[in-house]
């Protein structure tokens, strides 16, 4: 057992670090904790976390909150050279792809995919599901043409900054994506990795079992 704890049920971003930790092939406890006071708001877990969000990992005692920079972490450590890359400029267009999916497209396609799929049809809002479509045309457009000349974002193989941003857009799978036909195809790519469609099924499960009311809490206290 390598000592890895990873905090947050598979709903919420610690999708993200379950994918990378079954991508690297590492042992790890799950711990499905929920979010707001049934657990990422108890004293316990404020210790952990004091932003009292998911996720966060215990790594052998080293605690680490914010999801891509776990995943950045873990790859480091486990991978540097494949799935984290070892050159000074590699590894730094693959910090450029992360913050540019925090910050371009995190919470466009966070709003969408409750807009459009997840709350329940009474709450959806249409103003805000057009407002998040406009706002991630034109970063899905930079995706689309980066992907032109290779298949993944840091050339031929596949990176912790595909999985940085594939995570953090996954659930535009179930978009129309036929605007940015290179992003749809490297996508679905991504998503069908082993790893990526166990952590996906981890979050399907974790999907169904979130009864309306957990949904609503979600949008609420993201502000979504
Ligand atoms: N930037 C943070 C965001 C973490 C975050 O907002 N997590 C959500 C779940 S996906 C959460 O814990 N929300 C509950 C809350 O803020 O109380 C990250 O990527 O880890």
């Amino acid at each position: 057992m390598s000592g890895l704890r990873i905090y947050g049920i598979a709903r919420t971003r610690a999708f993200r670090a379950l994918w990378v930790a079954m991508e690297l092939g590492i042992d790890y406890e799950h711990i499905p904790l929920e979010i707001g006071s049934a657990g990422a708001r108890t004293a316990e877990f404020l210790a952990v976390n004091p932003n009292g969000r998911l996720p966060a990992i215990d790594d052998d005692g080293f605690v680490l909150w914010e999801s891509l920079a776990i995943t950045l972490y873990l790859a480091k450590k486990h991978s540097l050279g494949r799935l984290y890359p070892a050159t000074p400029q590699a590894e730094a267009k693959t910090w450029q792809w992360t913050l540019w999916a925090l910050n371009e497209v995190d919470r466009g396609v966070n709003i969408w995919s409750l807009h459009a799929i997840r709350l329940p049809p009474e709450d959806r809002d249409p103003a805000k599901l057009a407002e998040a479509l406009k706002v991630i045309e034109r970063p899905f457009k930079v995706l689309d043409e980066a992907l032109v000349e290779q298949p993944y974002l840091i050339g031929d193989g596949f990176t912790v900054a595909d999985l940085n941003v594939a995570a953090v857009i996954s659930r535009a799978i179930e978009m129309d994506l036929s605007a940015t036909p290179r992003l749809g195809d490297w996508l679905r790519r991504c998503l069908e990795r082993p790893a990526a469609l166990e952590a996906r099924r981890l979050r399907q499960l974790s999907d169904e079992a979130s009864p309306p009311d957990s949904i609503r809490l979600i949008a609420r206290i993201n502000r979504l």
